[in-house]
């Protein structure tokens, strides 16, 4: 099986981190795949302090292996949610839009793993030189909010640029994403779409069925004109938001128009007007399976294609 320095360094059976998606990934959903072997991650970023709390307490119940909290750091609260972090000695933080320099030291001390999630090699380039333990790269493929370039393009060039571990995440779901993902250099993978579909994974069941059905061509891009672009599947909301943006109305109405509409679609389960983030390989998910049954497949998917090139290629 393939083993990496990402393995080692959070003390995970299989390189395979879940994204820590905020109002959808739950104690539940986080144990279950550190209990299948890889690194869940609870979401921080939707929370009050004492609601993450309660999470992680969740968590520690159900699995004693390794786990994680996501901190989206330009969230107003966020000090709040590293404080808990803090005092709850979580393993591992990920960290989403924006820099985690100033809580470095913190967290080494408390011996928490920091690894951030970025979408340029600069960024990259910087965060390894703040003292981080590795980096998350995301391509442009994955859901919610995105950067510029492709998962192709971005872990190349960040591979080459950093020493410390990447991980690769954006279009990745089944094992040949995962064989294509090392190839490129890559000492782990993360997936966020895959896991949405998963028996563990609370959100909506409309959200589910909606992500189970989405075809490759239902998954599309707002706000690129507002420079904020948001991947998420079809919907009233998307078309509204595309009526408005091409008929050049202000930024606030169109961020307006977005404001809660995830919560509306994870909690609420209307599908017509909530954001139904998911990443360009949503047409893959068909499927509602375990969190164990979705490590392996993908795992032993990646193996499996990994040996047949090296058999193509040594002969
Ligand atoms: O965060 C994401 N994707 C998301 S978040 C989300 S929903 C949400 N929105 C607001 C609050 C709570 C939840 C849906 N999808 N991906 C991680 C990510 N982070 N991608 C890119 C970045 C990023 C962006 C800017 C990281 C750093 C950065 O700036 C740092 C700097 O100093 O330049």
């Amino acid at each position: 099986m393939i083993g990496t320095k990402i393995c080692e360094m959070l003390g995970i059976k299989y390189p395979v981190l879940q994204g820590g998606m905020a109002w959808i990934a739950d104690g539940e959903l986080a144990a279950a795949v550190s209990n299948a072997g890889g690194l869940g991650i609870i979401a921080g970023g939707n929370r009050s302090a004492d609601e993450l709390i309660e999470e992680i307490r969740k968590c520690k119940n159900l699995t004693d292996k390794p786990f994680g909290v996501n901190i989206m750091l330009m969230m107003p609260n966020a000090e709040e949610i590293i404080d808990v972090c803090l005092d709850e000695e979580v393993p591992v933080v990920t960290t989403g839009a924006g820099n985690p320099g100033k809580y470095i030291s913190a967290f080494k001390e408390k011996g928490i793993k920091v690894i951030p999630v970025v979408a340029s090699d600069a960024l990259a380039k910087r965060m390894e030189r703040i003292g981080c333990d590795a980096v998350i790269a995301e391509g442009m493929e994955a859901g919610g909010h995105i950067g510029k370039l492709t998962t192709m393009v971005l872990i190349p060039a960040i591979v080459k640029a950093v020493s410390i571990p990447v991980i690769a995440a954006g279009g990745i779901a089944i094992g040949e994403q995962a064989a294509a993902a090392f190839a490129l250099g890559a000492e782990g993978i993360q997936m966020g779409t895959r896991f949405l579909a998963a028996k563990e994974c609370n959100i909506h069941p409309k959200y589910k069925e909606k992500v189970l059905k989405a075809r490759f061509n239902q998954v599309t891009v707002t706000g690129v004109t507002t420079g904020h672009p948001v991947r998420l599947v079809e919907n009233k909301l998307t078309r509204k938001f595309e009526e408005l943006e091409f008929s050049g109305a202000p930024k606030e109405e169109l961020e307006e128009l977005g404001r809660g509409k995830l919560r509306l679609a994870a909690e609420q389960g209307d599908i017509e007007w909530g954001s139904i983030m998911a990443g360009q390989v949503v047409g893959y998910v068909n499927k509602e399976e375990t969190v164990e049954e979705i490590i392996k497949d993908v795992m032993e998917g990646a193996q499996k294609v990994i040996s047949a090139l090296c058999e193509r290629f040594n002969g």
